[in-house]
């Protein structure tokens, strides 16, 4: 693929909304009631402490077993903490520090990023696309570092002054950890691990950095609709000490509670329709604290532009099965995915056969 031929302009992009954080700072009483869920008191969490997303350590990933405890991660969770991953503590931690000195600035600094229309980049809100669709309670940044000739850096923010080099390192840190766990994917599902690495090389990454405010109707409010990612990979860290990401099993929400330096990671739908659904890429959400701001990083990973987005045919016919998805190019996948609002599985459903 030449980078050069591609343009991210005409994807489509999210209807402008008010910022949450600054709604927040009104200490509104009555929250307006386009955030507000009613459904979302009444859904099901667990509180069953056991329930944890397996522990992958990717230092052992070269062992037979630890390969096995993967395979039945992205199998049967589509979610795993990973840890020993080789990124460096410094390069974490200095990204956590770096945004939320941004999130701290005043909104007039911060709107220098702003998403601008028909786009999905920048400082603002994503898949907005009706006046009367309800809102999250949060708002996001989202970039994408890759592939390094796209870079929009006018959306890059210059305050904190580290923050392009920061992010720079994190985007490429992630990418390389990324590339290594698509090998072992690859080999798990029994493609050829080349050619299925190949499609993500050179691939698109988007960073998505997530500011919640607290709200005192939390429990009427959700930061995050229910969502799977529409990606292959995602590797998301939370920012701070406050909890949020929940998963959807058999019909409960659970709680993740993130093991100190791990990614949490998640299979997106990519790899679920690539996989023929042999491996899931599950609902998340984001919820909201009553009293303390919350934040998370989420670095997306597809593949490249020119990749096909359909079953693997090698996996279809050693499975001597049928293709479960549709094969579409991946222009018409990503204008698919911007158009449409965070709908639980629905794009899923939209590409099955
Ligand atoms: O904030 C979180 O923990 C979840 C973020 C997420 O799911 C996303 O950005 O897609």
């Amino acid at each position: 693929m030449k980078t050069d031929e591609l343009s991210r302009n005409g994807f489509g992009g999210s209807l402008p909304v008010e910022n949450v954080q600054s709604l927040a700072t009104k200490n509104l009483k009555d929250i307006p009631s386009r955030y507000i869920r009613e459904e979302v008191e009444f859904d099901i969490v667990s509180i069953d402490e056991s329930f944890r997303i397996p522990v992958i350590d990717m230092s052992k990933l070269g062992h037979d077993d630890e390969q096995q405890k993967l395979h039945l991660a992205c199998k049967n969770w589509g979610f795993f903490q990973l840890i020993n991953h080789g990124v460096g503590d410094e390069v974490i931690e200095k990204m956590k520090m770096d945004i939320q000195e941004f999130f701290k600035l005043p909104l007039h600094e911060k709107l220098a990023c702003a998403q601008i229309p028909n786009d999905i980049e920048g400082y603002g809100q994503a898949f907005v696309v009706s006046e009367d669709q309800k809102l999250d309670w949060g708002d996001m940044l989202f970039l994408l570092p890759l592939p390094v000739p796209l870079r929009n850096m006018r959306l890059w923010p210059t305050t904190p002054p580290s923050f392009r080099t920061t992010l720079d390192k994190y985007s490429m840190e992630l990418q390389k950890v990324t590339i290594h766990l698509m090998k072992l994917v690859a080999k798990n599902l029994g493609t050829d691990p080349e050619m299925f690495t190949s499609f993500f090389e050179d691939g698109t990454q988007g960073v998505r950095m997530n500011y919640y405010p607290p709200c005192a109707q939390a429990s009427r409010v959700i930061g995050l609709a229910p969502h799977s990612d529409s990606t292959g990979l995602t590797l998301l860290i939370q920012v701070n000490e406050v909890g949020g990401l929940q998963i959807k099993k058999n019909g409960k929400w659970i709680p993740v509670k993130p093991i100190s330096g791990a990614f949490i990671v998640n299979i997106g739908d990519v790899i679920e329709i690539m996989s023929n659904g042999e491996y899931k890429s599950i609902e998340h959400r984001a919820v909201v604290n009553p009293e303390k701001e919350r934040m998370s990083i989420a670095a997306f990973h597809s593949p490249n532009i020119s990749t096909k987005i359909g079953p693997l045919q090698d996996l279809v016919k050693a499975k001597t099965s049928e293709a479960k998805y549709r094969t579409i190019p991946h222009e018409e996948f990503l204008r698919l995915t911007i158009s449409s609002k965070l709908d639980g599985k629905g794009l899923l459903d939209q590409m099955k056969l």
